[in-house]
């Protein structure tokens, strides 16, 4: 990856990605050190816990009926990660502190649902699972980071396929055979609600959505139960839990919402004392459908973590470990026939450093560029300043003060940034020297005015 001129008049900025040329412009805002991660593909890598946890999963939607696609290439035009799956002009998820741009038409994937309409198009077979890597200006902590997996997945039913043409009856056929659990999992809401989560009543009958609803229920329950009594297995194994002290597992639906799906639903587990959130699906808009040019379609879609579902399944502590090339984590994984609790390494002392800074007043403003005033200040722009900077070394990045002077009405913020390796102990000068250029990149980058 490097940037060059064009040499055809007139020049144009360009950034070459995978022997590809993309013209940069305004929007342009993917720096080198996040295409840095584009080659490495964890989602394949044999032994890697994204590829286990991906390769458990995938065993849960067998092929013929699911088709598995795991090297979809990250880099997709606008269309494809917004607009096809209806996403409103003024979503947030489409500004540039959220989303890592190429250019103005180009984003590194935000979501695997990106690839939804492509893949409805091919209409090679009734479901479908897309694993692949997404990418996200986000926050700083042990379970967010800037470069992640997704794993989609999709199931239709073909309106003049079915016998009679009774969808609801063929779904409801084919949920009989999924396989039952015992599990009880907190469900409390209604499949549908008017207002908050409603059912697209000009193409789907209640009959449907509650048998497509109930399909999709069981069969992400059925992954569910799976990697919980494989965790469980494994951490029995390693010591690490009494058989009779374990807790049951707990597990809860939620109402969501998503451009591209109504009803939608979340799926949370009970995880160290807190609900965490491991999904997102719903019943597929029928508009995504039709303009795929598969009017006839009508089915379910699910996005799911995969470095959330790993942490679980393996007990990994901090996001930032998937990235490690240290021996003393890769080597604790094989299979997905012999999934074992990770053994941590011991933890490496953790480093506060502080920095306070004003913002800009707007009346000093520019407008151009990077730089950032009162009003168009994100905090994902600071995030990745310290991302820049201290890559991996940072543990999280935190806001502990907010302050707007009452004359001036200028806005001052303090963060809290903790460096911390997991691989060693940092030394005293090497965190300074880092925080340092944190500092001058503030100034740089954002024309912050350190206090
Ligand atoms: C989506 O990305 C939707 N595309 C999911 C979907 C697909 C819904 C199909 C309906 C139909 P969301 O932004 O909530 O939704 O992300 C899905 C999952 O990705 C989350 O539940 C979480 O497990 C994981 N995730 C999200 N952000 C991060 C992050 N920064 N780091 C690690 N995992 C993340
Ligand atoms: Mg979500």
């Amino acid at each position: 990856q490097r940037r060059h001129q064009s040499t055809n008049a007139p020049r144009t900025p360009s950034l070459e990605i995978d022997g590809k040329c993309y013209v940069t412009d305004d929007w342009t805002n993917v720096p080198s050190s996040i295409l840095s991660y584009l080659p490495h593909k964890l989602q394949l890598q044999p032994s890697h816990p994204v590829s286990i946890t991906r390769q458990v999963i995938e065993s849960n939607f067998p092929s013929p009926t699911y088709t598995h696609y795991n090297d979809l290439h990250p880099i997709v035009t606008v269309a494809e990660n917004f607009d096809s799956l209806g996403f409103p002009r003024d979503h947030p998820g489409r500004s540039r502190t959220d989303t890592y741009y190429i250019n103005k038409d180009t984003v590194l994937r935000t979501h695997t649902s990106a690839h939804e309409a492509e893949i409805f198009r091919r209409n090679k077979s009734e479901g479908f699972t897309i694993s692949a890597d997404v990418y996200r200006r986000d926050a700083i902590d042990r379970s967010h980071y800037p470069v992640f997996h997704q794993m989609e997945g999709a199931r239709m039913w073909d309106r003049r396929k079915v016998p009679g043409g009774d969808v609801a009856k063929a779904v409801r056929t084919d949920f009989e055979r999924l396989p039952k659990h015992s599990l009880s999992i907190e469900d409390p809401n209604p499949t549908t609600h008017a207002e908050r989560n409603p059912r697209q009543a000009e193409h789907h009958s209640p009959k449907e959505v509650e048998a497509i609803a109930a399909h999709l229920k069981r069969s992400l329950e059925g992954v569910v139960v799976e990697l919980f009594s494989r965790a469980r297995k494994a951490a029995i194994a390693a010591g690490h839990v009494d058989a009779n002290a374990l807790e049951p597992l707990r597990a809860r639906w939620t109402e969501a919402y998503f451009p591209f799906t109504s009803p939608s639903w979340e799926l949370e587990v009970f995880w160290q004392g807190d609900w965490l959130e491991v999904l997102g699906c719903g019943v597929t808009k029928q508009d995504v459908l039709i303009n795929a040019g598969v009017p006839d379609q009508i089915g379910w879609a699910f996005g799911v973590g995969l470095e959330r579902v790993a942490m679980l399944l393996f007990s990994i502590p901090d996001i930032r470990l998937f990235w490690s090339k240290d021996p003393r984590f890769l080597n604790q994984f094989s299979s997905k026939e012999n999934v074992n609790t990770f053994v941590p390494f011991s933890k490496y002392p953790e480093c506060y450093k502080d920095v306070s800074f004003w913002l800009r007043s707007s009346s000093s403003s520019t407008g151009g560029g990077m730089r950032s005033n009162a009003q168009d200040f994100h905090e994902n722009d600071v995030m990745e300043v310290v991302r820049e900077v201290g890559s991996d070394l940072v543990e999280d990045v935190r806001l502990v003060d907010n302050f707007q002077h009452p004359v001036s009405g200028r806005k001052s913020l303090c963060y809290r940034i903790n460096y911390r390796s997991l691989e060693r102990t940092l030394r005293n000068e090497e965190v300074n020297q880092l925080h340092d250029s944190v500092r001058k990149q503030l100034v740089e980058k954002l024309g912050a005015e350190l206090r």
